[in-house]
């Protein structure tokens, strides 16, 4: 693929005013009538050709001002349409046809389980007609939908519905829509099908009415309730926390089963992976609530942060999906707890995009080349892209970063903006300079903060020396020194917070902004030795460094009143020790964590959501990122292993007496308090269990068949699933028989069984591929198997030798040809090849060269593989 870059923009030559469709919905033969109202661009190249990106289609005819056009008048390919027009305006009418059961890309228009529906983001209209496919290009659209009545009962589209009715004689029907928001084609969208509706309504602030709709699989009406309170709930939020209303008359959802990602923002019409919609007690986890709540609401808050103010470019994707996460995290923070929020983004964000940003496959938060965008819907442009809004509000205080994002609502309000106008708005906004700030967005690597520490009694000055440095990544093997918002406090030896004045007299208020290579910072009025607390509620998203001692994480682990930093102290002690002990073999001296563990387990004003995830060891996958290179999975995994031992040894008495006093009597209630408590609840039941004697896993077992909900039920399935025993057997068999017909909770059975550290998992996996309820075409299924085994199962993707990796090259060539996309994905497991010891890594680097040298790859798949190879 040929590489597009940021510095080679150029505003479009022409520009569509309106866009009227005609869409005539057939299984096999959709018929599309574009009508394009164009005109020239006065910014754009003088006398430019009209040239209207396509892909794949399938050109019926075309006329100019209502004149059929001749031969020569254009020059038409499925994957461009060119026009020569003599006039500065005129009228476009193309007439395309389209197969959309043929379409397995799920990009484009297609059918899934008998519905249409379309995928547009990035470039997936122009499977559907030609246009100027880019996000710079906003036009008015009316979308006459037409289809079979009994087949299509439901005909949705963007906007508000003008008109609908039946077609005399025919067995069709048709509805017309109308979205008055100028728009680019990527949030185009329609749906026609046999669906249930879940009707709702909210009036916004200002007194608008408006009708809500969820539509669903006929039957799972009763599974849409959650997913409609958390719409309301997101959009009440953004109109108190960033004062943005809904603008449309209409607000609909809908889930589908066959879908690319997690859901999708079409304006007016967001299109949902029935996954993040679909929820009953019996069937969905408290973790799928928590995704449901925040997905909904991410992908309403970009009626505002997407929508109405869309962008550019796709290399300012960050501009809408950084900001849209970031404001998805707050409203999830206010609706739950904040610091257990926190916690759960930050284990997420160095799970997925530091590892990222340490790999072949890292990149900046706004890249400046690629060669397939849809390979750019990462962590780093998603996640990063949100710590660095976090960031920038760090900065600027709550108020100033207010003040940022009004003018910035206010003046871009219908533009198809950049990084450099959302920043300009802060500055202005708030008087500051953002330069320095500005380089986040353009350079990659997450910087490495070494912080130390010195006491002088004798001054009463307390002295922290602070060296920064970022890693060279792919494309940049020099970094320049960041604008690092370091939040911290020093802890005196009562538990409470020292004031913060430096040595000239200036008092900190709680965050110190490092912008140098090396830089101290001496506070005074120090009387006794404080123990520093850095980067509290990971204020930057940096790799800290820290010489804080063992004695010390111990102490912010029991006393620091920043409750990530508690979390945070004990997980760097874990860390230590199980570093340590994969490099050697056998496990260093651990008392020091246990104490700490035991004082957060017995600490009754503790939240049990924080200490679930303060006494969950770092995953394997964090502890090989923390170690970095040469890593030996297998060594990690025993690491984890013996420590999980020992805690469950050493606490055994504690985790009995809070399993017994986190049951709740009662009905399932998805509120964060309940999902604390039974998080805490299963954390101790696995930790009760892993000695493995036939009374804890008849223990574990008696509580799954006991469950009355699917987060106690799995919770149960997944701790016994680490013991090859009779127990797993029967629940495992159980929990097929009970859901065998409901495939979503049959993918958290799939997930559990890739999941499983035990050398025959790769065969486990084979064989449950050839069950009927698997299915190579359904997106959630092959993540749901294959993906969990690629990033979810360290020891048996990189098995020793390399079975593995081959299986996962075999999934990837098989279904590059059918959906490209989530190929590409899948192939992303590869990203941490390079810190791995050396015989895997050859390993590794072989499968990838086998892609690489497919003939007939997708541009997706290309691009992932070369790019891994670097
Ligand atoms: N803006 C969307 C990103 C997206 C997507 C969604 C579904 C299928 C394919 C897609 N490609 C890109 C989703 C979001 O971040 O809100
Ligand atoms: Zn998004």
């Amino acid at each position: 693929p040929q590489p597009v870059r940021l510095a080679d923009y150029r505003p479009p030559d022409w520009l569509v005013d309106t866009v009227d469709l005609d869409i005539s919905l057939h299984p096999s033969a959709t018929r599309v009538v574009a009508r394009l109202a164009l005109r020239r661009n006065p910014e754009g190249e003088a006398g430019a050709p009209v040239v209207l990106d396509g892909d794949g289609l399938v050109l019926v005819r075309l006329a100019l001002d209502g004149k059929p056009a001749a031969g020569g008048a254009f020059d038409a390919s499925p994957d461009r349409l060119t026009l020569t027009p003599s006039a500065d305006r005129f009228l476009l009418e193309v007439e395309t046809l389209l197969d959309p059961t043929a379409n397995t890309q799920l990009m484009g228009l297609y059918r899934t389980g008998g519905t249409y529906c379309t995928q547009c983001e990035p470039e997936g209209f122009r499977r559907i007609t030609y246009f100027p496919d880019r996000s710079d290009v906003l036009a008015v659209y009316t979308t006459r939908i037409e289809a079979d009545r009994d087949a299509a009962p439901v005909l949705l589209g963007n906007g508000n519905l003008l008109r609908n009715g039946p077609i005399a004689g025919t067995g069709r029907h048709y509805a017309v829509w109308h979205d008055p928001w100028p728009k680019p084609s990527y949030l185009f969208a329609l749906v026609g099908g046999r669906l249930a509706k879940v009707p709702g309504h909210f009036v916004t602030a200002s007194g608008r009415p408006v009708d809500l709709g969820i539509y669903v699989e006929e039957g799972k009406q009763d599974r849409a309730g959650y997913a409609m309170d958390a719409l309301r709930r997101s959009m009440r939020w953004d109109e108190t926390a960033f004062g943005r209303e809904y603008d449309l008359d209409v607000f609909n959802i809908v889930a589908v089963s066959d879908f690319n990602m997690g859901a999708m923002e079409n304006k007016g019409l967001n299109v949902f992976n029935d996954k993040y919609v679909l929820a009953s007690p019996e069937t969905a986890t408290d973790a799928d609530y928590a995704n449901i709540e925040a997905i909904i609401a991410h992908e309403y808050f970009h009626n505002w942060t997407g929508n109405r103010i869309t962008c550019r470019d796709w290399f300012q994707l960050c501009l809408k999906e950084g900001l849209t996460v970031f404001r998805d995290q707050e409203f999830s923070a206010d609706q739950r707890s904040r610091p257990v929020k926190r916690i759960a983004d930050v284990r997420l964000l160095k799970a997925q995009q530091f590892v990222e940003d340490a790999g072949p496959l890292a990149h900046p938060v706004r890249p400046e080349m690629y060669r397939e965008i849809n390979n750019f819907y990462t962590a780093t442009v998603y996640e990063k892209g949100a710590e660095v809004v976090r960031m920038l509000k760090a900065l600027l205080g709550e108020a100033g970063f207010r003040a940022g994002m009004d003018l910035y609502f206010a003046r871009h309000d219908g533009d198809a903006a950049t990084i450099e106008d959302f920043l300009a708005c802060f500055a202005e906004a708030t008087g500051r300079d953002l330069a320095h700030f500005a380089l986040w967005y353009a350079q990659s690597g997450t910087p490495r903060l070494d912080v130390a520490g010195s006491y002088d009694e004798a001054a009463g000055t307390y002295r922290l020396d602070v060296v920064q440095s970022t890693p060279p990544t792919p494309g940049q093997p020099t970094k320049a020194p960041l604008l690092i918002p370091l939040a911290l406090g020093l802890v005196g030896p009562n538990g409470h917070d020292l004031p913060l004045v430096l040595a000239d007299g200036t008092p900190v208020e709680g965050v110190l902004e490092v912008t140098q290579e090396k830089q101290s910072f001496v506070f005074t009025g120090v009387g006794t030795r404080p123990v520093a607390s850095l980067n509290r509620g990971f204020s930057a998203s940096v790799n800290l460094v820290t010489d804080l001692s063992t004695d010390d994480l111990v102490f912010l682990a029991a006393h620091d009143r920043d409750p990530f930093n508690r979390f945070d102290a004990i997980q760097a002690l874990a860390v230590q020790l199980l570093k340590r002990g994969a490099a050697e073999g056998t496990l260093p001296p651990h008392a020091a964590l246990l104490d700490a563990a035991r004082r957060l387990l017995e600490d009754g004003a503790l939240d049990p959501a924080f200490k679930a995830q303060a006494l969950a060891l770092p995953g394997e996958n964090e502890i090989a990122r923390e170690i970095g290179t040469q890593v030996d999975p297998d060594a990690v995994h025993a690491a984890r292993r013996a420590l999980r031992r020992a805690l469950a040894q050493a606490l055994t008495d504690g985790f009995a007496a809070t399993y017994a006093a986190m049951d709740t009597p009662g009905p399932y209630r998805p509120d964060a308090a309940s999902a604390g408590r039974r998080a805490l609840r299963t954390l101790s039941l696995d930790y009760l269990t892993v000695p493995g004697t036939p009374d804890a896993l008849q223990r574990a077992l008696a509580r799954y068949r006991a469950a009355d909900n699917m987060t106690d039920r799995f919770g149960t399935l997944a701790v016994l699933a680490q013991h090859d025993s009779p127990e797993r057997r029967e629940a495992l068999d159980d929990f097929y028989v009970r859901f065998e017909k409901d495939p979503l909770v049959i993918d958290k059975w799939l997930s559990l069984q890739a999941q499983i550290p035990e050398a025959g998992t790769l065969d486990r996996v084979r064989a449950l591929m050839l069950l009927p309820v698997f299915s190579m075409s359904n997106p959630n299924r092959v993540r749901a198997l294959v993906g969990a085994l690629a990033t979810g199962n360290p020891t048996q993707f990189n098995r020793p030798d390399g079975a593995g990796y081959d299986f996962l090259v075999d999934v990837v060539l098989t279904l590059d040809a059918k959906n490209p996309q989530l190929a590409s994905r899948l192939l992303s497991a590869f990203k941490t090849w390079r810190q791995l010891e050396p015989k895997r890594a050859a390993l590794a680097e072989r499968a990838l060269r086998k892609v690489a040298d497919a003939p007939g790859l997708s541009d997706d798949v290309a691009d992932i593989a070369l790019r891994a190879l670097g």
